[in-house]
């Protein structure tokens, strides 16, 4: 898509959701915003908005100025540079809502010289005013559509500049460390022994730092993306009866027949704050129908995408080589294994799983028909998505790939640095290393930046934000 987005348009946009709503409002931010407002606009009082201070809300109406009609009673707040979201001079026009009301007000607008805005328009413009640095910009869409409470005190960490501050740091560190290597460079016989030991010690303290980012990237996607938790196993072991469990609700149909569930069913819930999007898939088997068969494919599919996998056996009855196949398959992800009816006898040797894995891992035992052994699950599932060492709304947090990979490109360029260092080999190797880590913490904090990454970080922003 071919955008032209010149920050010299005054641009306008509905802010609240289409149809639904007591109120509406629409946004208008630019150089032109308020004579904009102002040719639609008849204030109750005698000020016209032209002379509002800034910061203030008044009541009036809007008008069609051709017509002379008025459209709506509203309020009007008004906001001048650089004190706005937008860091323009802005004005918010809350207005009756409905489809009609807001969408003829945004058309006085747009008739008085404002021009439509884009998706996250208002806060590209708050980026490139610098009212906000990229991951602050990024944080602004997590909060908005946070899934859980915890996914949201995540965001608003992120969007108060707590990740931002630790990458500030870490980039002055690299700054310092760039600085004492660069007199080396002019006196490499002399200053290299100890401006090596204590450029050392600082990068090593930067690696640590970076590692410790770098190991908050699980969780921090998945508290903004949600975990994608597939329940997984042979035909008839409870995996539909497990997912209602989950859920709370009889959403997947349960039957004693197995093959019962065909295609995957996904629901997203609330775990203790966490995200869980629940995904139930068809029984795992061989000689299948040509259906079963693709669902069966499917399942497959997710389980190989998924985050987690819940991996459902039938207490009653012994384990089979699909069992220990499908084990495989899974044993490098994120698994619990889930002893279902533990109801009815005991058919199962839980031994010969442990010994077919080598490892001790999670295994839990439930009835899902009974309910019973659901809160040792949660807690399974509670401990395997989350770490003792992160304090979600605390901690600085990785939350996207582009801010893991750039992480990722720091933390190599360190250790690279240190690499030469402790070979005590060329110093203006170090010196570009160090300048490549801080190139990166400046993409990162989107002090330089493409008209591509601009595309990417806003092109799933709705119109208005
Ligand atoms: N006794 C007992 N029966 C259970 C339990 N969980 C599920 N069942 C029964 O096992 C049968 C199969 O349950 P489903 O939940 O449909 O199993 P599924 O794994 O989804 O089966 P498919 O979709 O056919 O692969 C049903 O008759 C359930 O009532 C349990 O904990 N104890
Ligand atoms: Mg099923």
């Amino acid at each position: 898509m071919k955008r032209i987005r010149s920050i010299s348009d005054t641009i306008a946009a509905i802010a609240t959701p289409p149809g639904i709503g007591a109120i509406a409002v629409i946004r208008v931010s630019g150089p032109n915003a308020i004579e904009i407002v102002n040719k639609c606009f008849r204030p109750s009082g005698r000020m016209s908005l032209i002379d509002f201070p800034s910061n203030t809300i008044r009541h009036g109406y809007i008008t069609m100025q051709a017509k002379g009609i008025t459209i709506d009673e509203v309020m009007v707040a008004l906001y001048r540079k650089p004190r706005s979201y937008t860091g323009e001079d802005m004005v918010e026009i809350d207005t009756h809502g409905g489809y009609v009301v807001p969408k003829t007000v945004l058309e006085c607008i747009l008739d008085a010289g404002a021009r439509l805005a884009e998706k996250g328009e208002f806060t590209q413009r708050a980026f490139l005013n610098g009212k906000m640095d990229a991951l602050q910009a990024e944080a602004v869409m997590d909060v908005i559509s946070a899934k859980t409470e915890l996914s949201l005190r995540q965001g608003m960490s992120q969007l108060s500049g707590r990740l931002s501050r630790e990458i500030e740091s870490i980039r002055e560190r690299l700054l310092d460390c760039a600085t004492e290597v660069e007199v080396g460079l002019d006196y490499p016989d002399e200053y290299f022994g100890d401006i090596g030991d204590k450029v050392m010690e600082e990068l090593n303290a930067v690696k640590e730092r970076l590692e410790r980012l770098l190991f908050t990237a699980v969780e921090g996607i998945s508290l903004r993306n949600g975990i994608n938790t597939v329940i997984l196993g042979k035909p008839n072991v409870g995996k539909s009866s497990l997912m209602n469990r989950i859920l709370g609700t009889d959403r997947s149909i349960v039957t004693e027949i197995p093959g019962t569930t065909r295609d995957f069913i996904t629901e997203t819930i609330d775990m203790r704050g966490i995200p869980l999007n629940v995904v139930d898939t068809a029984g795992i088997r061989e000689t299948v129908g040509e259906i079963e068969r693709e669902g069966v494919n499917r399942a497959l599919n997710v389980a190989e995408s998924a985050d987690m996998i819940l991996f459902v056996l039938d207490a009653s009855e012994p384990i089979q080589d699909m069992d220990l196949e499908i084990l495989d398959k899974i044993k490098d992800k994120r698994y619990i294994i889930v002893i279902n009816k533990i109801d009815v006898n005991s058919n199962l040797d839980v031994h010969l799983i442990r010994q077919h894995l080598g490892t001790d891992r999670h295994i839990v035992t439930i009835s899902a028909l009974k309910g019973e052994g659901m809160e040792k699950l949660e807690d399974f599932i509670y401990d395997e998505v989350t770490s003792k060492e992160i304090n979600v709304g605390f901690t600085p947090m990785i939350t996207n790939i582009r801010q893991k990979q750039l992480i990722s490109e720091m933390l190599n360029s360190v250790k690279d640095a240190l690499n030469i260092l402790k070979a005590n080999s060329s110093i203006d190797l170090v010196a570009a290393d160090l300048r490549e880590a801080i190139e990166s913490s400046d993409e990162m904090l989107g002090r330089v930046y493409t008209e591509d990454l601009l595309d990417r970080m806003f092109s799933n922003f709705c119109v208005g934000k």
